[in-house]
């Protein structure tokens, strides 16, 4: 501390008014210098340059931005102060201020002019992947004004900071447009490896956020593990809190789990789904007849009709338009499908959405409904209704049959009707719409549905 010698001169008011001003001329000094070491967060120890006053104060660095490069983190650095400075530290740290790693730059240290900007590279540990860190110059965090010794390396807490809220994750390749995603683990549970299986998924609340994705689900998308590789799909329904979707996925190995992504929320994005690419077979008879053969036995009345569907608006009716009945006499006739291949496949169903009605009698097989596997003209019944066998009336359901023994065939599914009688016809008849046959195994994969992801 400076001392200070009083000089008073009697009688002398002129003298002492010169002495006190000289006085507070130094308390202002000393005070100024105090408050200005204080307000340059000055806490270090100074170097002998320093000391000497040879260095310049309010050398500063801030971090501009980070980006990701795989698993390193790039860091821009602009020097905002008068000197050059040297960059030999990058620190994460938690957004609670945490010091989770002091990271030196990949390519050693890095010099920054005055003005210029510095590329520094850091490399993420691995136990960072997926957290978000604050990426700072100090351990300290966020924004002080700090001392810096010209030349050396940035001392602790000796650097100016922003900060910068990234998240760090391993490269990650992304559907370009696409906001979400979700992993989905998909679990082989029969013991056989699967390929080309046709995975059913189910969304509700409890899995998935509706109002991140398009209102109708046209958004919704499927890849491979790799994260880019589009997968088949088919969106069988979609509701404001619920949905059933199914995924063709390439190959599930034998009691093995493998994830595939569910991509979601892309306000461009138009609906890609095909039933027919993710099924063996899929027909909604929306399409007209398509290929199946109409045969009339005896006075047949199989035709597509509008009057009742399960997928709007048309499904094969047997029975008269108009009349709403088969009140034709004895009438017998069948539909046959195109061929089916069922090769490479490890099982197989056949599922399709029906509603009926015909005559009740305890007795015999009259107004009897069947549906047959044909193998090179050679039908065998895999299904049957009648007057005794089943209700009288069914509302649409859906009917599933496992013909999995016919498996690395080829088959044709045959509907058929027959009265065998012309008593008590005056029924509706027969409908049936979207016919599927695909892979299958029992039991079924498991699906379970992960956390939301963001690029
Ligand atoms: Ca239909
Ligand atoms: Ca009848």
């Amino acid at each position: 501390m400076a001392r200070v010698f009083l000089f008073r001169v009697p009688g002398s008011k002129g003298q002492a008014k010169i002495v006190t001003m000289l006085l507070l001329a130094v308390v202002v000094t000393v005070a100024a210098v105090i408050v200005y070491l204080w307000t340059s967060s000055f806490t270090g120890e100074l170097s002998q340059e320093a000391r000497e006053g040879t260095v310049s104060m309010g050398k500063m660095l801030k971090v501009e931005g980070v980006r990701q490069e795989g698993n390193s983190l790039v860091v821009y650095v602009r020097n905002i102060g008068d000197a050059t400075a040297t960059i030999d530290r990058v620190y994460l740290l938690s957004p609670g201020g945490t010091v989770l790693a002091s990271l030196e730059p990949q390519e050693g240290p890095v010099e920054v002019d005055p003005s210029g900007v510095a590329v520094v590279r850091v490399q993420v540990p691995d136990d960072l992947v997926g957290k978000e860190v604050i990426v700072s110059l100090s351990e300290q965090g966020g924004t002080t004004v700090c001392f810096k010794v010209q030349g050396a390396a940035i001392t602790t807490g000796a650097a100016s900071t922003t900060t910068k809220q990234v998240s760090t994750s391993p490269p990650k390749p992304w559907l370009k447009g696409w906001q979400y995603r979700r992993p989905v683990n998909v679990t082989e549970r029969s013991g056989v490896t699967l390929a080309n299986y046709p995975v059913r998924i189910v969304l509700d609340s409890s899995n998935f956020d509706f109002s991140k994705a398009k209102p109708n689900g046209s958004d919704l998308r499927f890849t491979t593990s790799d994260g880019e590789t589009l997968l088949s799909y088919w969106v069988e329904s979609w509701g404001e809190e619920s949905a059933i979707v199914w995924v063709k996925i390439p190959e599930i190995p034998a009691s093995s789990t493998v994830t595939i992504y569910m991509y979601y929320g892309n306000p461009n994005a138009k609906y890609e789904g095909d039933p027919k690419s993710v099924f063996t077979f899929y027909d909604d008879v929306e399409s007209g007849e398509n290929g199946w053969e109409i045969k009339s036995e005896r006075n047949g009345l199989w035709h597509i009709t509008t009057h009742r569907y399960h997928s709007p608006g048309h499904s094969w009716y047997y029975g008269r338009e108009g009349y709403w009945d088969y009140d034709v006499g004895t009438t017998r006739g069948y539909i046959l499908s195109p061929p089916i291949s069922l090769e490479n496949h490890q099982g197989a169903l056949l599922t399709f959405w029906t509603w009926w009605e015909h005559e009740k009698y305890p007795w015999g097989s009259f107004d009897s409904l069947d549906v047959y596997v044909c193998v090179n003209k050679k039908c065998k019944k895999v299904w049957h209704r009648d007057c005794n066998e089943g209700p009288q009336k069914a509302d649409w359901h859906q009917e599933v049959i496992d013909i999995s023994a016919y498996v690395g065939k080829t088959i044709r599914i045959k509907f058929r009707f027959d009265s065998i009688d012309s008593l008590y016809n005056d029924y509706e008849g027969w409908y049936v719409d979207d016919i599927v046959v695909r892979n299958y195994v029992t039991p079924e994969p498991n699906v379970t549905i992960g956390a939301e992801e963001t690029p």
